[in-house]
């Protein structure tokens, strides 16, 4: 089966990231452990989230709004950090345990085996700590492999904030540091959704993250089911202890703000953020959050189902990554929908993709070549023993 790439505009050789000058042999390189394809190579200095007239880049100056305004001249903001950092700074600093799942090869993108596209602003949670601030808001580009649906990209932005409190915050107030502050967290983040969106349906739910304990997610109510949109929590005393703040308490958030974006624009695909079609890019202007989206006529989804033995080291987002290098973003999801496992106990697994172009009608013939690529290179992946 051919395995041979779509022709693809070239992608820039250098590049300057956060006053860091990056070239494109330094980050998709020969190394074993790299996993970086050429498809999130491009998507690297994008940065959506500085685009004043783009949807993240509206948002990212509306929450910095509510943050002015409620605490003036608190927060500083960095919005131009290098989304390329050491696996100290993404996972040891927030005390991400050495055996966790995203630190794999399956759910982060290395570079080599000590630096990774950050999977999270957290990863700059610690240095800035360290470097003396108490209240920050850090925003940019993160990546992650990740499956495919209308709300999972392998690239997206975060919002990371953090207010440190001193002992005479919460002294007078009858409760702890630790209940203080997360009952502060959730009124700034309440807050912060009222003044996003004015009424809408949320709910908290308690979860897991190594960095803060106690830990919440925002769901809100969009599309007919609930959106995790954030998580957050009280920041973990030994993040704090180790960057000399022994007698304080803080919170952290990190917001999706691609989520935040789809609801408060009526974004129905996060595919979209990245379209340069004037029917999407025109819809959008500095300052303004009212507006609601108008999809330019829906174009017809085109299902292809694929079914094939599993390996052990199959994962669904291996195979997600081996749809997007083929199809890029008319792919709009990939869906386990049969597991069978024979008395031999050899699994087959049936795939739906979902083929659609946001901007455009397909024709048969090219989804049938597309899905003819896919499986060509599925196959290779499948069998190939190499990492990736
Ligand atoms: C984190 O990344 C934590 N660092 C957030 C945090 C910060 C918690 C500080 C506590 C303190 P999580 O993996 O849940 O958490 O991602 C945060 C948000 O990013 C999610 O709620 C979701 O809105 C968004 N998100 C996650 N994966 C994707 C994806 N593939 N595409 C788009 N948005 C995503
Ligand atoms: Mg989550």
């Amino acid at each position: 089966l051919s395995t041979k790439k779509k022709w693809k505009p070239p992608v820039a050789s250098v590049l300057e990231l956060g006053g860091v000058k990056i070239a494109k042999d330094d980050v998709v390189r020969d190394d074993p452990t790299n996993n970086v394809p050429d498809t999130i190579f491009a998507k690297l200095g994008m940065q959506l989230h500085r685009r004043k007239q783009h949807p993240i880049g509206i948002l990212k100056n509306a929450i910095y709004e509510y943050f002015d305004a409620n605490y003036p001249n608190k927060f500083d903001t960095f919005d131009d950090l290098c989304p390329i950092v050491s696996v100290k700074q993404n996972f040891d600093d927030v005390l991400v345990p050495a055996d966790h799942v995203s630190r794999s090869l399956n759910d982060t993108y290395y570079i080599d085996s000590q630096t990774v596209l950050r999977c999270h602003t957290s990863a700059h949670q610690a240095e800035l700590l360290r470097g003396g601030h108490t209240h920050f808001l850090v925003t940019g580009d993160v990546y992650r492999r990740d499956s495919i649906d209308s709300t999972h990209y392998p690239v997206f932005h975060q919002m990371e904030g953090v207010r440190v409190f001193s002992p005479e915050d919460w002294e007078a107030s009858g409760v702890d540091g630790t209940d203080y502050a997360a009952q502060d967290l959730k009124k700034c983040l309440e807050g912060l959704a009222r003044h996003l969106f004015g009424a809408v349906e949320m709910r908290w739910i308690d979860t897991y993250f190594p960095f803060t304990n106690p830990s919440y997610e925002l769901e809100i109510y969009f599309q007919d089911q609930w959106l995790e949109v954030l998580g957050c929590g009280v920041t973990e005393q030994e993040i704090l202890k180790r960057s000399g703040k022994l007698d304080n308490v803080a919170w952290a958030f990190g917001l999706g703000l691609e989520r935040l974006s789809m609801v408060l624009f009526d974004i129905p695909d996060i595919r979209l953020f990245w379209s340069t079609d004037e029917r999407f890019t025109s819809q959008f202007s500095q300052g303004q959050l009212g507006v609601k989206f108008k999809p330019f006529s829906k174009y017809p989804p085109c299902y292809k189902d694929m079914s094939f033995w599993i390996s052990d080291s199959f994962t669904e987002n291996n195979l997600c990554e081996v749809v997007r290098g083929v199809a890029g973003d008319l792919v709009e999801e990939v869906s386990l929908i049969d597991n069978f496992t024979n008395k031999k106990g050899m699994t087959s697994q049936c795939y739906r993709i979902a083929y659609r172009s946001m901007e455009r009608s397909l024709t048969d013939e090219e989804i049938n070549d597309l899905q003819w690529q896919v499986s060509g290179c599925a196959i290779d992946s499948i069998q190939d023993r190499k990492p990736y």
